[in-house]
């Protein structure tokens, strides 16, 4: 319990003060439970502080992500409030310690979610599909992390922004994805990277969510997952991520 607590109020207080710490399984190894319980606490400091859970998100859906990171797992983190931002909005570099940025695909859910469901049942239960980028920022040092560790840190979370939400619930079949900055592409993926669908990455979050005793609320956003490595994101940039048939989505970076 006290390795718990202490470890929600260190990583709590990374995100903070921007101070990365050194990774919990430096010190001593713990289970994928211990991990989720960590990450449960860190995120009742936030939703102490005025900032609900407003959605989920998925890692390590893609190849290229697990490749990037050198893990091999789903994970499911918690969106708060104060980690989302408006289409076309400004993020502030300053309250991240060294953000990445991915293009990713994002569903909103029309209705609770209380049991695991597969890929057709799991559309009666969403209203809109919008391409999103989600910013991760590890509170570790150097952006290293195990599974565990990634877990207990709300696998990154940092802030996301989604695009228009189109209501009509495309299939999602094989689609290009580019992110880009001021214009220019810098990763290329498909929706087919994401689990083979993004509508298979909201079922797994289902599993998941049931699992890890994580709430998926009506109302809620649900990050399915980079399509493609992720960028190092720096200041003065228009970063946006184009999914064909989808309206594109974007932010600007800003200190
Ligand atoms: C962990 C989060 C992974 C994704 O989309 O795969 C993730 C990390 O890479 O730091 O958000
Ligand atoms: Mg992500």
């Amino acid at each position: 319990m006290e390795f718990e607590n202490n470890s929600a109020d260190k990583l709590h207080e990374s995100f903070k003060k921007q101070m990365p710490i050194a990774q919990l399984s430096e010190k001593q190894n713990y289970s994928l439970h211990t991990a989720y319980d960590i990450q449960h606490k860190l995120v009742n400091h936030r939703v102490a502080e005025g900032n609900p859970i407003i959605g989920v998100k998925l890692g390590f859906t893609s190849k290229a992500k697990m490749e990037q990171m050198g893990v091999n797992d789903l994970i499911i983190g918690q969106l708060t409030k104060d980690m989302f931002c408006p289409n076309g909005g400004s993020l502030d570099i300053k309250n991240f310690i060294h953000p990445r940025v991915e293009p990713e695909v994002c569903f909103l859910l029309s209705k609770d979610i209380e049991k695991v469901l597969n890929a057709d049942e799991v559309k009666k239960y969403v209203s809109g599909v919008a391409a999103a980028i989600e910013v991760i920022d590890s509170r570790y040092s150097n952006f290293k992390f195990s599974l565990e560790d990634v877990v207990a840190d709300n696998c990154s979370s940092a802030a996301f922004v989604s695009g228009k939400m189109d209501t009509n619930l495309p299939d999602l079949k094989p689609t290009p994805i580019e992110l880009r900055i001021n214009g220019e592409i810098v990763s290329i993926g498909n929706t087919a990277d994401i689990l083979e669908n993004p509508w298979n990455s909201l079922a797994e979050a289902t599993r998941l969510a049931k699992l890890h005793n994580i709430p998926l609320k009506k109302g809620m956003y649900v990050m399915a997952g980079a399509a493609t490595a992720a960028t190092f994101m720096k200041k003065s940039q228009e970063i946006s991520c184009h999914i064909e048939g989808l309206e594109p989505v974007f932010f600007q970076s800003i200190t």
